[in-house]
Parts: structure tokens; C-alpha cells; sequence
């Protein structure tokens, strides 16, 4: 069992145990900090937000900016003033960056100076707004400051640390509170017991330090570690590719639709300096993961992480590792299946995942709470199968079932035979209501540059991989698949399409 102290303040735990020497972020353009640079320039932050702008213990602060040293130091100096860090991702438009404030009661924002357009036209009332990177002398980053160290506020370990927002894929933002020890503690489960990182490791990838596995797994992982990050302010297939020869990246995080990506694009590149890739955000289909262990060597680590639960809570290790699986639950967590009664369903049996763990959803004041934590566990919405040996296998989002004539359907299941076709980028399938049948099965198909859409070619491929009742009805053709900012598809503006 995880025991912290009392009081405990996790930026300070990141920045202290580190030789501060070595390095902690590195850029692409070949920029690097140290830990002793780095802990410099937090404490200067931490001056300006108390002394200049007037943050105290409990204020919340929002974030924004695209993924650079200067973001995550603003976050360390947020969480070491003993405030509240609320991050958000580049992409939220003005709207919903005024919800987000209204809801979390935020009074001040840092906000790098090129993502400042939406958060200026969102008119967010009271907000007070400082920019970093800019010229202006009220900058963040050229307000005077006492150059002295800034002693770490001494909150309790269950101080709130950071506000995350998830909106899933569709609905109002929910706020998920996580405590200091929170922080510490998905550092000290997933990334120890899976990662085993040691201070030589270089981190980098794609999802931004506004979605709560960016930030655990490009800021928090490493630092625990005293290892480092490559933190790229772009982050596609195209830019992560080369940067992993250049930069000697370790351990890489990233999304399945990222290795489907990298795949066709990996010829010409050197990805020996990898050790650990990490999928998480969605299902790894099985077909992914062996194409990448063909062509790099490589184990994905495959992992199930939620906003509410800060990180990954169920994968495995090496050789632990099963294509098609998710894992079991990291060393700290325990999962069950259970039906709607919270009764654990055989295994074997699909059912509602449930979880219990270091960590757990506390969302700000939002009924929905009563809805994910049921009877101390938390139901994540998403449905699987625990196997006869403890492996948990991913079958869809709880509402992702189709029911066709009474058939029970995963729509990942035949996305993932899609997939298997050689033309097929990115899939998605989703119920669409039929009055014989209940739903029927619809497919979204995007298909790779130059390859023929040919839906009747494809729908026997799907016949010749699944039984027929899983074979889509229709095939649709689309250019990109609608996705949320953090990469989720968005199932439901597909549902809401109906037939082209
Ligand atoms: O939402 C997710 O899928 C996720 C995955 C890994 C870590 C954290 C999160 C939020």
C-alpha cells in the first residue's frame, strides 16, 4: 500500500529529489533545462503568482498553452504556491473555456501568448488573465521577482492539486479534483510498476499536458524518475518520428491512431533508442500492436487510464504483455466486472468495468458523481470481459453495444476486423435504429490515400473475418473520423448522421 505523509506538496517532491544538474525537459530545436534551472524558474513563477498577482493556497489558476517547458513549469509553480492548477487543452473554443472557469470558480488564468485569442473572446467575467512568452513588461516571464527560492506551501496530501475536465465524448465538462498525493501516487503504481523508468530515460509524445495522460506521462513520470522529456509543442506521427532518432526518445506515449500512423510512415526512421511504448485513450486493436512488434521489435503497452482516475490503472509489463488484452489491474489498483446491480458477473461474461484504487473520481460539483462511484467502486462506462487468469479484454464502451436482432455487438469488435484490411486508416461502427431489427450495424470507414472505396469488397472482408450478423449493413466513407480534442472518437456524431 501507498503510504504518504501528512503534508505534501508534489510539486515540491518533484523538483527536490532530482540531481539538479541533470536534465529535465529538452525541446525540439535543441533547448534544454536542467532540474536546477528548471526549479529557478518555477520559483520565480511562484513569486510573481503570490507576491504580483495575488494567488493564495486554494485560488484556481487555469493553464493554457501548447506543450512547452514554460507550461509545465507554470503547473509545478501553480501546485508549489499551494494553488489550484485547472488545465486545459490548446484546442477548447471560447465557449467552453468560460463553462470550465464557471464551474471551477477560476479567478486567474496564465495563458501562453499565442493560445490567448479564444480565452480573451471568451469575456470570461472576473477572470484576470497573464500571458507568458510574450514581450510586454506585465508578462509572466519579465515581472520583477526576488530572485530568491520560493519555499513550497505546505499542503496537506489531500489538498486538491489540479481540477481536469473530461467532457468524454459528449455532455457538459465535468471536473475531476485529484489531491497532491494523487499525483504522486500514479507515478508511484502505473509508472513504476509498468514503466520501471530509470533517470536515463528521454519521455516524449503526443497528448498535450492538458489531458491528464500527457501530464503524467511527459511531466510527472519522468520527474519522479528523475529522468526527462522531450516536450514538442507539435506532436503528430510526422514530427514524433524524427524526433525519437534525434532526441534518443525511451518511452514514448501515444494513441493507437498514432501507431496506425507511424506505421506508414516508419520507413527511413530509427526507433532503436525505444524501450517502452505506450498506448492509452482508446483501444489498442490487436492487428496494431503485432504490426508494430513486426516492424520495431517493440511490446505496446497497452493501458485503460480515465480523467477521473488521473492515469492508467490496468496494463502490464513486458512479458506480462497479451495482444488484444488490456492487462491486469497495476500493482495498487483492483478491477472487477460487475453487471447493473453492482454484482460481479462471471468471468468470461461481458460486463461494467469497476475499479478501486489509490486514486479515485471526485468530480466538482456534479451529480453524475453518483453515477461513476457506486458502492466505493469506479464504473468507468466501459464494458469487458475478465478472463479465467486475471486479463481484463476491452469490448466497447458501455454504450457502444449495438443490439441487432438480438445479437449483441462491440462496435470495436468490427472495427478491428475493418482495420485487418490493408486500405483501412481508421474505422468506427456504431448502431443506427431499425425498426425490424432494433439497430443495425454502420461502419465509418477512412481509407488510405489512393485505395478504391469499394464497400461491397469490404463488407466481404468483414464476412470472411466475423460471423455475418457482425457485418456492417452499410459502409460509409469518410476523410477523418470525428474525434475529441484529446483523440477520442466521437462515436455519437456518428449515431446522429444517419444514412448517407
Ligand atoms: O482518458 C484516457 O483514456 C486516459 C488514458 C490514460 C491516462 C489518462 C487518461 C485520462
Amino acid at each position: 500500500e501507498l503510504r504518504y505523509p501528512g503534508r505534501l506538496n508534489c510539486a515540491a517532491e518533484l523538483l527536490d529529489h532530482a540531481d539538479p544538474a541533470r536534465p529535465v525537459f529538452r525541446t525540439p530545436t535543441g533547448g534544454s533545462w536542467t532540474y536546477g534551472e528548471l526549479r529557478a524558474r518555477v520559483d520565480r513563477i511562484a513569486h510573481v503568482l503570490t507576491a504580483g498577482l495575488g494567488v493564495v493556497p486554494g485560488n484556481r489558476v487555469l493553464l493554457r498553452g501548447p506543450t512547452t517547458p514554460w507550461l509545465a513549469a507554470c503547473w509545478l509553480a501553480v501546485l508549489k504556491a499551494g494553488a489550484v492548477a485547472v488545465t486545459v487543452l490548446a484546442q477548447q473554443r471560447p465557449h467552453e473555456l468560460a463553462t470550465i472557469c464557471e464551474i471551477a470558480r477560476v479567478g486567474h488564468a496564465l495563458c501562453d501568448i499565442r493560445s490567448m485569442a479564444d480565452l480573451a473572446q471568451a469575456e470570461i467575467p472576473g477572470l484576470r488573465i497573464t500571458t507568458y512568452g510574450g514581450d510586454a513588461p506585465d508578462d509572466l516571464l519579465n515581472r520583477p521577482t526576488p530572485g530568491t527560492p520560493y519555499p513550497a506551501v505546505r499542503t496537506a496530501a489531500d489538498d486538491i492539486a489540479l481540477i481536469a475536465f473530461t467532457s468524454g465524448t459528449t455532455g457538459r465538462p465535468k471536473g475531476c479534483m485529484h489531491f497532491h498525493r494523487d499525483v504522486l501516487a500514479v507515478a508511484d503504481t502505473f509508472s513504476h510498476h509498468v514503466l520501471r523508468p530509470h533517470v536515463d530515460d528521454v519521455f516524449a509524445g503526443s497528448p498535450p499536458l492538458g489531458f491528464t495522460f500527457g501530464l503524467g506521462g511527459l511531466v510527472v513520470f519522468p520527474m519522479r524518475a528523475g529522468a526527462s522529456a522531450l516536450l514538442l509543442e507539435q506532436a503528430g506521427p510526422r514530427q514524433l518520428l524524427p524526433a525519437i532518432a534525434r532526441h534518443q526518445v525511451s518511452v514514448l506515449f501515444t494513441a493507437p491512431t498514432a501507431y496506425r500512423a507511424m506505421l506508414d510512415h516508419l520507413d527511413g526512421h530509427d526507433t532503436s533508442s525505444l524501450r517502452r511504448c505506450v498506448s492509452a485513450g482508446e483501444n489498442l486493436p490487436a492487428a496494431t500492436w503485432r504490426a508494430w512488434r513486426e516492424r520495431t521489435g517493440l511490446r505496446i503497452i497497452n493501458g485503460i487510464g480515465a480523467t477521473e482516475l488521473l492515469h492508467i490503472f490496468i496494463s502490464a509489463a513486458d512479458e506480462q504483455i497479451r495482444p488484444g488484452t488490456t492487462g491486469v489491474p497495476v500493482p495498487g489498483w483492483h478491477a472487477r466486472v460487475q453487471d447493473e446491480n453492482g454484482d460481479p458477473v462471471p468471468d468470461g461474461e461481458p460486463g461494467l468495468l469497476a475499479v478501486r484504487g489509490p486514486v479515485g473520481c471526485r468530480y466538482l460539483a456534479d451529480p453524475r458523481q453518483r453515477v461513476y462511484v457506486r458502492d466505493g467502486w469506479n464504473v468507468t462506462g466501459d464494458t469487458y470481459v475478465r478472463e479465467a487468469d486475471g486479463y481484463f479484454r476491452y469490448v466497447a464502451r458501455a454504450d457502444d453495444m449495438i443490439i441487432s436482432a438480438g445479437y449483441n455487438i462491440a462496435g470495436p469488435e468490427v472495427e478491428d476486423a475493418l482495420l485487418r484490411h490493408p486500405d483501412v486508416v481508421e474505422a468506427a461502427v456504431v448502431g443506427r435504429p431499425d425498426e425490424a431489427r432494433g439497430q443495425v450495424v454502420v461502419a465509418y470507414a477512412v481509407l488510405a490515400e489512393g485505395a478504391a472505396r469499394d464497400a461491397d469488397a469490404l463488407r466481404a472482408f468483414v464476412r470472411s473475418e466475423l460471423a455475418p450478423y457482425k457485418c456492417p449493413r452499410e459502409i460509409v466513407f469518410l476523410d477523418a473520423l470525428p474525434r475529441t480534442a484529446t483523440g477520442k472518437l466521437q462515436r455519437f456524431r456518428l449515431r446522429g448522421r444517419g444514412a448517407s
